[in-house]
């Protein structure tokens, strides 16, 4: 056995095993591209060697290019010259997959002779999730081994596929037992000793491409939608389709050429920072990283409505036995007959098998007493956002549920501490606020109330990984983190619109911006009458107004918009006249107003509140702001969210901008400006 840095070979007779054990990730970083190059290079150079495996020690196969080292000053060998150098040996090669192969991982595969894995592998080429296409002739590659029609899902898509599915299109030439990988792949290597040596860059079953060019448009047509405001996918389309028309050589110019303009872009740094921001916001920084956590092995829900439900059934699908309470027998009924038709919709949509559904309902329980949640580890409350309700609820849960259980509630903006105070023991109190609908959407704001146990805190970040959830721990603050940011761009919503911007043309800024819809939108999905006092005589804002005239949004198909049936909605003339009139019933003169002053009067405010979140530390990084704006209100993933954006633009034309529109701006947000510094990291 021969070791370099993280690489090591063992020979096994004629058969050199390359060994990477680089963990967490065996990313495909310096020391592993020298130390694979070298074991390439030794296995060549040795007569006795017929045949050569590469396997990772760990969790995984390499899961690709080492992300930490972009954008500094590249150390040889780069990662193209050594899988050329895997795939020029004329003994064969073949790669031992578990785990995920991905990005350049995969390119790793691509360029030995033959790929087996194991069953619970999986395969990808997620690069464009960060900006980029694969950059190690990846693209031009597996077209070559699969074909175009079978690349385009992994190339543009970025999602991996299963072994089962990788073998089915050409991926892989085996699928062998767990447990026993590297000598299946000894043994895999051996059969091809002495037979010809299949280069993948030599292969070309991509002609389907060339046959049929459609096939790149009906990509585009059947996921125009989600692919919309990225710049990657139509990269990887176009290096996709080189592969089908240019020579080997030419295609992997044409590769690096695309690459090399993403790596230089500002969404690709964008969404460089979200891959690191996403894994920063499960850090608690104030609490040691082993400090025990508290089992929870059953959950209690207060509350059978649309949160209450939704939250169920992610402990439900996660396999924790759940006790639903509410009042009344028929609010129970209702609401775990949703549940169980939100289970069917799933599996009708073969997001679930029809025995998973019984499965997740089989570990429900409804009661009406408080007294059997005695037992729950962990009870949340999801009812009326009245503070006199949640106490009343606290109340009853300090007296029923067990000692050293935690109580936790879905607030969305009430005073976690206030709540806490309704209890004896504060310490086990803390915010999990979900956002609707709840067993769909992956943020999840952990509120740290002032005596939140550290144990209490850490085991609620552990287990929204479990549930599947992005969990970011917020202060307490009216609107924690999400909301909080929300209200000043609402509020200069109404505002523009106060002053003569059209609420449709509000919208589509943000639309064209990256948003999936903008504030009007969301107020009609959302229904324009939550919350309304329910008098028609009183008016004191354009949405009394709209409520007063029975607009109430897409549930009456008329709310700003006009619904048709089919939920497309038009400008409204009725809501024109309804806003003009209350503008000039409070004597607001109207004017025209441009896309910049829209985009820029709507994002500034929320980034200077964003920057008095930082500064009261009611969240522990910049990074966390953007986790919770891209996963919980469509902030475009490929700007970054609103901190690393204000850092991309610049916070001196932030700050500009503010004054300019005489908005508020932060002590801490100028201070940032005026030294130059960064608000992330
Ligand atoms: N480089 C550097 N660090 C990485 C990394 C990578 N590729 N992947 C993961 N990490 C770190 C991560 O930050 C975290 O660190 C720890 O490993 C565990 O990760 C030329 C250009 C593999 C599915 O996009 O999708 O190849 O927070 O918490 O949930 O064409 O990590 O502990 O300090 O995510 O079990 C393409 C990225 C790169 C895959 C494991 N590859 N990684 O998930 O653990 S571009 C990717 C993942 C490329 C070439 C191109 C996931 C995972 P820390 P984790 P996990």
């Amino acid at each position: 056995m021969t070791a370099s840095g993280p690489i090591r070979t063992e020979t096994h007779d004629n058969v050199l095993v390359i060994i990477s054990d680089n963990p967490p990730v065996n990313a495909l970083g310096q020391a592993v591209r020298q130390g694979l190059a070298d074991g390439i290079a030794a296995a060549l150079a040795d007569d006795v060697i017929e045949a050569v495996v590469i396997r990772c020690d760990g969790r995984t196969f390499f899961a690709g290019a080492d992300i930490t080292e972009f954008g500094k000053a590249p150390v040889g060998p780069n990662l193209p010259e050594v899988c050329d150098a895997i795939e020029a040996s004329d003994k064969p090669v073949v790669a031992a997959i578990h785990g995920t192969a991905l990005g350049g991982g995969c390119e790793v595969a691509l360029a030995c002779h033959y790929r087996i894995a194991v069953p619970s592998a999986k395969l990808g080429l997620p690069e464009v999730k960060l900006g980029l296409i694969p950059g190690a002739a990846g693209t031009q590659r597996l077209p070559r081994l699969v074909g175009a029609e079978a690349a385009l899902p992994l190339v543009v898509g970025g999602n991996p596929v299963s072994a089962n599915k990788a073998e089915s299109i050409g991926l892989l030439d085996a699928v062998v037992t767990e447990g026993n990988l590297e000598q299946d792949a000894i043994a895999f290597a051996r059969s091809k000793i002495g037979k010809p040596v299949p280069r993948t860059s030599e292969q070309d079953a991509n002609r389907d491409g060339v046959a049929n060019p459609a096939i790149f448009d009906d990509f585009r047509q059947q996921n125009g939608r989600k692919l919309k405001g990225f710049d990657a996918p139509e990269a990887a389309i176009a290096a996709v389709k080189a592969a089908g028309e240019l020579p080997y050589a030419e295609g992997v110019a044409k590769e690096r050429e695309l690459f090399g303009k993403l790596m230089a872009g500002t969404q690709s740094a964008a969404m460089r920072h979200y891959f690191f921001a996403e894994r920063a916001a499960n850090k608690i920084d104030d609490i040691p990283a082993d400090t025990p956590l508290i089992d929870i092995a059953r959950v209690g829900i207060i509350g059978a409505g649309t949160m209450g439900g939704g939250i169920a059934m992610n402990f439900l699908s996660a396999g924790m036995p759940v006790t639903m309470l509410e009042m009344k027998q028929d609010a129970l009924d209702r609401g775990t007959g949703v549940m169980r038709k939100n289970y069917e919709n799933a599996a009708r949509r073969g997001r679930m098998k029809p025995e998973q559904v019984d499965a997740a309902m089989g570990l429900l329980s409804t009661t009406l007493d408080y007294a059997d949640l005695a037992d729950c580890d962990l009870v949340i409350e999801a009812v009326f956002e009245n503070m006199d309700v949640k106490k009343d609820v606290f109340g009853k849960l300090d007296a029923h549920v067990k000692q050293g259980a935690i109580l936790a509630s879905n607030t969305s903006y009430l005073n976690v501490d206030e709540i806490a105070q309704a209890t004896s023991r504060p310490g086990y109190v803390l915010g999990l606020h979900f956002f609707s609908p709840a067993n769909i959407m992956k943020l999840l704001e952990i509120v740290r109330g002032a005596k939140t146990r550290d144990d209490v805190l850490a085991t609620a970040m552990k287990l929204a990984k479990k549930i599947g959830k992005i969990a970011v721990v917020s202060g307490v603050c009216d609107g924690f983190i999400g909301n909080r940011m929300l209200s000043p761009r609402q509020k200069q919503a109404n505002e523009l619109v106060m002053e003569g911007a059209n609420y449709w043309e509000v919208d589509e800024v943000l639309v064209d911006f990256g948003f999936p819809m903008g504030p009007f939108q969301m107020g009609d999905l959302a229904g324009l009458d939550i919350g309304w006092h329910r008098d028609p005589s009183k008016v004191t804002n354009v949405r009394e107004a709209l409520c007063a005239a029975g607009r109430f949004g897409q549930k009456t198909g008329k709310g700003f918009y006009d619904y048709d049936g089919s939920r497309n909605r038009t400008p409204s003339d009725e809501t024109k006249a309804i806003i003009a009139d209350f503008a000039a019933k409070a004597g607001r003169e109207q004017r025209d107003i441009g896309a910049d002053e829209i985009l820029e009067r709507l994002l500034y405010p929320m980034v200077n509140e964003g920057a008095k979140i930082l500064d009261e530390g009611m969240a522990q990084r910049a990074s966390d702001i953007d986790v919770v704006w891209i996963n919980g209100y469509g902030w475009p993933v490929f700007t970054g969210g609103p901190m690393f954006w204000a850092d991309t633009i610049g916070l001196g034309k932030v700050v500009a901008g503010l004054d300019k529109y005489g908005l508020e701006v932060s002590d801490y947000l100028r201070g940032k400006a005026e030294r130059g510094e960064r608000l992330t990291a």
